[in-house]
């Protein structure tokens, strides 16, 4: 087969320390039998042909057998589809099994088809052309995939090649970063073999991700390079007005919006632009999403203009090929998931780039509650590559990642080349980025107290778990001593916060909440003299309680012992 070739392995010379799944067969065998109880209407067909308009004229469109059994009208117009409740054993267990091999509904997938029809998501603002250059570069489509569900990576590729101007998309690389499903090998080729702007690139070893995508970058020859993640679906117009952006100006790097499918129904869900988020990070260098700044939304007339992002997810953007050689790629010392998001965020500002967040362009991706495949056994993969991101990206700033991960950097591997690249390129300082582009990061550094927060008679400190949400109830633990859920900052407005959330109590539990900067119920001083903590609205002290295993708010005074806390770092 002409579309596929068996690389070497990006760069060479990697080495492969990754303990091999031994993910379970894939369930493509356990496909639903049982149609006839979705669907009161219709009956199940096998083999039906997909009975969407093929446009003659474009040869990657022709209409061939779906892969599996599907029912017609199902999921259409990213409707939901939800299962009877009462379903036979077998159907039940192929449907365990699509979420134990996909963390997402498999089954739900495979019963609609790879060409639905999905809402258009777009503002009206954008659908006027004329916004857009005539003369578009084209690009290159970048899709890279360790054990993907069938029918969700086959509607990825077809979203890319049902709502894209055909002359837009160069090729299409997927590249296989070593699946081991069956599905993905022969049945794979011989399915794109009619496609010929499909090629598949297979690598010879488990990359991960992000040297999967250097290895499909390496294939690619058009101007552009646009990166997927493999269980997307495109919407109607979603790459034009990401291309124009990039053919106004190299070295601007864009990210559709994404639309979240759900992991259950494979509802499509959007809003309009003036629910936009931006990208933030916080420092332990967790990627996360806000509301667009107000200093930026005074940039524009409509909110469905383009907005600068401080960071990007990491899956979904285009980017000019030769801007993304210019940055020098992505560091190949990182190993299979995270991280490089933010290094490509942070030198593309800080190297003169700008990122920037496209509303006019929707693209859904399938979120997932866990990852379905192996990483890779006794190494934290994750650390290592924020370690190397810290090292080379965020000068001094680095030491408030190293404290949140108990200063243990571990085996980061030899960075001397991407510091280089950075000199080499003259970016400018990690505090330009902060101020310039993201003035609302919370700096530790301007904090009066960082660290733990310890009941110093019983050793015990505040702790929350790492995944803060609102209306979390405040617990405490003892006091280990590294950072992490132990951390926290008391800033110079009063304010007891962990990245985005802070101490809030509203008369019942002491919970975590989304800092507001309005003081009110998230107000606390420490009382240096007599270390305790007095809450602004209420009048009362924060305390442990007898059996030391919870907080509770009460009178100030009423206990000494219970409510003494010492703050690390404490500096009026
Ligand atoms: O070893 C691997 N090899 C791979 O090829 C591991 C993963 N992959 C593939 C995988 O099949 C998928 O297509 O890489 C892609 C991303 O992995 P996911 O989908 O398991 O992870 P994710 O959706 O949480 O990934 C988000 O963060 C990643 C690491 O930083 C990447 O940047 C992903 O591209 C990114 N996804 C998005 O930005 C979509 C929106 C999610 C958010 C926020
Ligand atoms: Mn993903």
């Amino acid at each position: 087969n002409g579309n596929v070739i068996n690389a070497g392995g990006a760069g060479g010379g990697l080495r492969n320390e990754l303990d091999e799944a031994d993910i379970p067969p894939t369930a493509a065998k356990a496909r639903p039998k049982d149609l006839g109880r979705l669907s009161s209407e219709k009956k199940p067909r096998k083999k039906a042909a997909i009975p969407l308009k093929p446009k003659a004229q474009d040869d990657t469109r022709q209409v061939i057998d779906p892969p599996v059994n599907f029912e017609e009208s199902l999921g259409e117009m990213g409707k939901p589809v939800t299962l009877p409740n009462v379903i036979s054993d077998e159907m039940k267990k192929a449907v365990d099994d699509g979420w134990t091999n996909n963390a997402f509904n498999q089954y739900v997938s495979d019963l609609i088809s790879v060409h639905r029809t999905l809402p258009d998501p777009r503002d009206a603002w954008c659908k006027d052309t004329a916004r857009y250059l005539s003369n578009l570069p084209a690009t290159d489509i970048i899709i890279c995939f360790h054990n993907e569900a069938w029918t969700v990576l086959l509607r990825t590729v077809h979203s890319v090649l049902d709502r894209s101007p055909e002359h837009l998309i160069g090729k299409i690389i997927l590249v296989d970063d070593y699946s081991n499903m069956p599905h993905l090998k022969k049945q794979l080729e011989d399915y794109f073999a009619a496609y010929p702007k499909v090629q598949i690139v297979r690598g010879q070893k488990r990359e991960g991700l992000i040297r999967a995508r250097l290895l499909g970058a390496s294939y690619a020859k058009s101007p552009v390079l646009t990166y997927l993640d493999s269980h997307c679906e495109c919407t109607e117009g979603w790459l034009e007005p990401l291309l124009d952006r990039i053919a106004r100006n190299s070295t601007t790097v864009v990210c559709p919006v994404i639309d979240v499918i759900n992991d259950d129904t494979l509802e499509y869900h959007y809003r309009d632009s003036s629910g936009v988020n931006v990208g933030g990070f916080d420092w332990s260098l967790q990627f996360s999403w806000h509301a667009v700044p107000e200093r930026e939304k005074k940039r524009h007339n409509s909110t469905a203009e383009p907005v600068y992002s401080p960071t990007m997810a990491g899956g979904l953007f285009s980017i000019d090929r030769e801007f993304f050689n210019h940055l020098g790629t992505y560091d190949s010392g990182f190993d299979i998931w995270g991280g490089e998001n933010l290094e490509l965020s942070f030198k593309t500002w800080m190297c003169g780039g700008t990122l920037e967040i496209v509303p006019c362009s929707h693209v859904g991706h399938i979120f997932r509650k866990r990852s379905p495949y192996k990483w890779r056994s006794g190494v934290n993969v994750l650390r290592k590559n924020s370690v190397r991101l810290a090292e080379v990206w965020l000068d001094d700033y680095a030491q408030y990642y190293y404290y949140r991960i108990g200063n243990e950097k571990g085996d980061f591997g030899d960075v001397s080349d991407r510091k280089k690249l950075r000199e080499d390129l003259q970016c400018k300082s990690f505090k330009w980025y902060l101020d310039n582009i993201y003035p609302e990061l919370f700096i530790p550094g301007d904090a009066v107290a960082q660290g733990e927060i310890r009941n110093e008679p019983s050793s015990m400190c505040l702790d929350l778990p790492e995944k803060m949400e609102d209306d979390l109830p405040l617990s405490v633990y003892p006091c280990h001593g590294q950072g992490g859920n132990q951390y926290w900052m008391l800033s110079k407005t009063g304010e007891i916060r962990r990245d985005d959330f802070c101490l809030d109590y509203a008369g019942k539990d002491v919970v975590l909440y989304s800092c507001h900067g309005g003081k009110g119920n998230q107000f606390w001083t420490y009382r240096e003299n007599t270390k305790q903590l007095h809450h602004g609205t209420s009048g009362k002290c924060l305390a442990i309680n007898e059996a030391k295993d919870k907080v509770l708010m009460e009178e100030c005074g009423s206990s000494l012992t219970r409510q003494e806390w010492v703050l690390e770092g404490y500096d009026s």
